[in-house]
């Protein structure tokens, strides 16, 4: 096979040139071969680049048509494009030191007039694929199946009220699965895009729920069924494209999965846009996820505040991102998950060398996240705070009542002869936020 190098001929690798370094085109803080606790910060950090957004987005929006005109987009057959635009999406990988990468099944092939046609175009591409993963050392971080923009979906994939748009979904995500797995994913998404509704006066929301269920049940048996040993990944959003979705954050994500028998096959993708959407923080949705051992990969991103959709910004807010991460790095990383950047370039950014720009940025930020973040917690004084707020649950009436032995007469009694009246302690909320800053700003 021949070596692509050419998409991007004037931009060489990025190079790790320190925080000093003067050159836009260079990282200041990701380091990836740098080793940290034995292993390199490239496997720490797991950054994946997204491919719909990357090598599909053309700045189009409801206002007007694309703005990024890519040379490589030039062709008649849709296929033999596809192709080469996987060469440049190769390419771009590897020069910014992407080690991952992760699509939507119509994003890497075109969709063809019937289900065959798709999946015959999909087997093309996935052909090629596997052999520029080969030769280039990029792997599959995530696949996952677009079940929201062919209008067939306009009423949801697997709760659909038509059990015929319910089977069309289940074969495209069978394929999804089968290629998934023969590129070796290492995870596959459920992004319930128009999984919701848009008024209840149509819809059985009961109904709906339970057929989203037994979609997911089927998914998991099928990829047993074939060995596919990836993590299934939940990636909640509140809205939008529909009025509601029923994933709507990590915990309804959570109540929906125990109740329907789900929850050991399962693990949440957060995307920082998403919780922004449904009121949280993104630190507030890893920790959710955490507290129920299912943090499992991010969606890195970020939403303008000021607007009320999901923008899919790159994100530079160093403040965020150390949050998030002191709550990744307490609950033990993301295994086989990683930080991929669900972001897109704005709709002026028409340079290729835009698409470094916002990368080089979006992984900077979130190295030195993750430099402050193990800085903070070796030095453990939030931690060291937090612990000795709670202390009293450590010992005597406390302990039992976490241990469950105490219970409302004995606390009463207790109470009565023993305690009296709490002593109010200080939250010390604005000396905390003080302290952070002061990691953030290398006081
Ligand atoms: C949409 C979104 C998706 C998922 C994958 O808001 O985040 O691109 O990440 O389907
Ligand atoms: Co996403």
């Amino acid at each position: 096979m021949k070596k692509s190098r050419a998409y991007f001929s004037g931009i060489p690798t990025v190079a790790h040139e320190g925080p000093k370094s003067d050159r836009a085109l260079a990282f200041k803080h990701y380091n990836p071969d740098e080793i940290v606790d034995g292993k390199p910060m490239a496997e720490h950090l797991r950054f994946s680049v997204a491919y719909w957004h990357a090598f599909r987005g053309t700045g189009s929006d409801p206002f007007g048509p694309g703005t990024i005109v890519r040379p490589w987009e030039a062709g008649k057959d849709p296929v033999s494009v596809a192709k080469v635009r996987m060469e440049a999406a190769f390419e771009f990988c590897q020069k910014i030191r992407a080690p991952f990468y992760c699509f939507h099944d119509r994003d890497i092939a075109p969709e063809g007039r019937t289900l065959a046609e798709s999946n015959r175009n999909l087997d093309a591409v996935v052909a090629h694929a596997k052999q520029l993963q080969q030769a280039t050392g990029v792997k599959l971080l995530w696949g996952t199946a677009n079940l929201f923009s062919n209008p067939r979906y306009m009423c949801g994939a697997s709760t659909n009220p038509d059990a015929h748009v319910f089977a069309y979904a289940a074969a495209q995500v069978k394929k999804a699965l089968d290629v998934t797995k023969e590129l070796g994913g290492e995870n596959y998404v459920f992004w319930g895009g128009r999984e919701g509704y848009e008024t209840l006066l149509n819809t059985n929301l009961k109904r709906e729920q339970d057929h989203l269920a037994r979609f997911l049940h089927l998914a998991v048996d099928y990829a047993r069924s074939i060995g596919f040993k990836g993590q299934f990944l939940i990636e909640p959003k509140p809205k939008e494209p529909t009025k509601h979705q029923y994933d709507f954050d990590v915990a309804s994500g959570i109540a929906f999965l125990r109740t329907y028998g789900l929850e050991n096959h399962f693990k949440f993708n957060i995307e920082t846009n998403h919780a922004t959407l449904a009121g949280h923080t993104f630190q507030h949705e890893i920790e959710v996820a955490a507290a129920a051992g299912m943090l499992g990969s991010i969606d890195a991103n970020a939403g303008d505040l000021l607007l009320g959709w999901d923008t899919d910004q790159f994100n530079t807010d160093v403040r965020e991102l150390t949050l998030a991460m002191i709550s990744i790095l307490k609950a033990g990383g993301l295994g086989t998950g990683g930080f991929n950047f669900d972001a897109k370039l704005r709709r002026p950014s028409i340079d290729p060398e835009d698409l470094f720009h916002a990368h080089i940025g979006g992984m900077d930020a979130y190295a030195l996240a993750f430099k402050l973040a193990r800085r903070i917690l070796a030095e453990g004084k939030f931690e060291k705070f937090v612990a000795d707020r709670y202390a009293s649950f450590d010992a005597g009436f406390g302990r039992d009542i976490e241990t469950g032995k105490a219970n409302f007469r004995s606390l009463e009694k207790l109470v009565l002869t023993k305690l009296g009246e709490p002593v109010p302690k200080s939250g010390k909320q604005e000396y905390l936020e003080n302290l952070l800053m002061s990691y953030l700003h290398g006081a």
